[in-house]
């Protein structure tokens, strides 16, 4: 039997504006360019997917949901493409995540949904290998282009979700200092992403 390198689950989490879909796609284009196909980018919502589409038409408010109902769209959201990371994974390949569980339920803890209802429905996807929290302080958030366009981007439950996500932090989880221009934030996710260490199997998540 061929033993071939597993590929890591990498999760980058962290406040709106806190430059995360930047940094993901930055660290997916450099293991691209020094290795073609050896990673690839998943950013969640995944709106292409049908749950992805329920969120996207909440999030540029089209439609309503209940904030359950919306609770188990983001989180089907990710179940729907959990094979594809699984596979991915075995075959050695790199799977990058803009966003995880931990958005979903900092998010709805924030907005006051009962904790032990919201913790259950993500449990059993992959466990990432590393979490990239990104910390961003409010005052460059603010500076940053977009802020405020979707729902859930008002500052008062931005307060909320930052307070919940640093509850939900786990020995797997490390700080990026996000205010840091885009190269050094660069580099510190690279200096992460060098050391992970590969050789034990992936897990699938007990709690989040
Ligand atoms: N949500 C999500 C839930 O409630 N439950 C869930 O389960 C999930 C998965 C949409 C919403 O859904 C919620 C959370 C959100 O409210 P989204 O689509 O990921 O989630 O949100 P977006 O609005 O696309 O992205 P974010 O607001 O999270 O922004 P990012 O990705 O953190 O930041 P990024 O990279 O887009 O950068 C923002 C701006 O800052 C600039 C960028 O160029 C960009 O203009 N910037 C920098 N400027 C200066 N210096 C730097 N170092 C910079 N880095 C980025
Ligand atoms: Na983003």
């Amino acid at each position: 039997m061929t033993s071939q390198r597993r590929g890591v689950l990498i999760v980058f989490e962290g406040l709106d504006r806190s430059g995360k879909s930047t940094q993901a796609k930055r660290l997916a284009d450099f293991l691209n360019s020094q290795n073609e196909g050896s990673a690839v980018l998943q950013a969640f919502p995944e709106r292409s997917e049908p749950f992805g589409q329920v969120i996207d038409r909440y999030l540029r408010r089209e439609i309503d949901l209940s904030e359950r109902a919306l609770h188990l769209a983001f989180s089907a959201n990710r179940w729907e493409k959990e094979q594809m990371i699984r596979d991915k994974i075995e075959q050695g390949i790199d799977v990058i995540c803009d966003r995880y569980c931990y958005s979903g339920v900092a998010y709805s803890l924030a907005k006051g949904l009962d904790e032990n209802w919201v913790r259950q429905s993500d449990i059993g996807l992959p466990r990432p290998d590393v979490v990239l929290f990104f910390e961003v302080s409010p005052e460059v958030a603010r500076q940053r282009g977009g802020f405020g366009e979707e729902r859930l981007e008002t500052e008062t439950i931005q307060q909320k979700v930052a307070k919940k996500m640093e509850e939900l932090r786990a020995d797997n989880w490390k700080s990026v200092n996000a205010d840091g221009s885009y190269d050094d934030v660069e580099l510190a996710v690279r200096k992460i992403y060098s050391e992970i260490d590969r050789t034990a199997p992936l897990t699938s998540l007990e709690k989040v």
